[in-house]
């Protein structure tokens, strides 16, 4: 198989864009993906600084290299969660990537906030990461001005997680679909540049250009039977995971603001869940 562009060996054949690419026009095919993407979809502005959330893995990692080559003022955050062997790895993946991209790391550590995912019940780890990360990297974002934290969400996250919502009858929550949500009141601008990016365009760019990540999974990563029912669709009808985020709509959504009695961030009740989780497992009860 012949690269469509120069003729040199193809590394790989794109489905979606019945396109063969040698590695040199793969990572120049890729730029130019994202770049549109976030164009098209007006992810980013111009001279917004943006927060880099990055977990080691090989999106976010592809996520924060191509920022940085798309001329993005961007630095990094990694939120060291405390699972163990898989938090350790990870941070070294990041302190790599960091130092390769030549671009500032920002670390927060959950234990500083009295506790870590390693004292939650094994049932609501998930949930209780979720909720901690999204709070941090909004917290942190806005102490530090930052205008944007971005994000390595997937197509393939985007649909898993809308098949999931209608699957289990509960209405959708449009705002976490969509590539950009305007901040409001305490709450930071938060995007997603690889919106329309899957995971093997991501892992083939960051193998393409050697850039440092982890494969090392988290031991709580959730059963993958919604995202391998996704791979087979997109198996039998290429191009499908790209068509459905393009084709997901917007739902406007009038949100009552509230904030926390106990840390004054945003929150939908009078307590925040961060604040709910803090009082549940902090050791010191602070
Ligand atoms: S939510 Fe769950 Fe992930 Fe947190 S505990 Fe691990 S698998 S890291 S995206
Ligand atoms: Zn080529």
């Amino acid at each position: 198989m012949k690269c469509k562009k120069c003729g040199k060996n193809a590394i790989t054949y794109l489905k979606p864009y019945r396109i063969a690419l040698c590695k040199d026009c793969y990572v120049d095919f890729y730029k130019n993906l994202v770049r549109r993407s976030i164009n098209r979809f007006k992810i980013l502005k111009r001279g917004e600084r943006i927060l880099a959330s990055v977990s080691g893995g090989k999106d976010s990692s592809a996520m924060a290299s191509i920022l940085k080559e798309l001329g993005y003022d961007v630095e990094l955050l990694y939120i060291d969660l405390g699972i163990g062997e898989y938090s350790k790895v990870s941070e070294k993946a990041v302190r790599d990537l960091a130092r390769d991209l030549d671009l500032d790391l920002n670390v927060v550590r959950l234990k500083d906030y009295g506790f870590t995912i390693s004292d939650v019940e094994i049932s609501k780890v998930c949930s209780a990461c979720g909720i901690s990360k999204r709070y941090i990297m909004n917290r942190f974002a806005r102490e530090n001005d930052f205008d944007v934290v971005a994000t390595g969400h997937t197509a393939e996250d985007v649909v898993v997680f809308y098949i999931k919502n209608i699957a289990s009858g509960s209405k959708v929550w449009a705002e976490k679909l969509l590539p950009r949500v305007e901040g409001f009141d305490k709450f930071v601008t938060k995007v997603k540049p690889l919106y329309e990016m899957s995971e093997k365009e991501n892992l083939l760019y960051v193998i393409c250009k050697e850039i440092p990540h982890t494969l090392e999974e988290c031991p709580h990563a959730p059963n993958p039977d919604w995202k391998e029912i996704v791979y087979e669709i997109e198996r039998r009808k290429p191009g499908f995971v790209k068509n459905f985020v393009r084709g997901i709509v917007k739902e406007e959504k009038p949100m009552k603001i509230m904030h926390c009695k106990i840390c004054g961030e945003v929150s939908s009740g009078e307590v925040c869940a961060f604040c709910k989780l803090r009082m549940k497992y902090c050791r010191s009860k602070a």
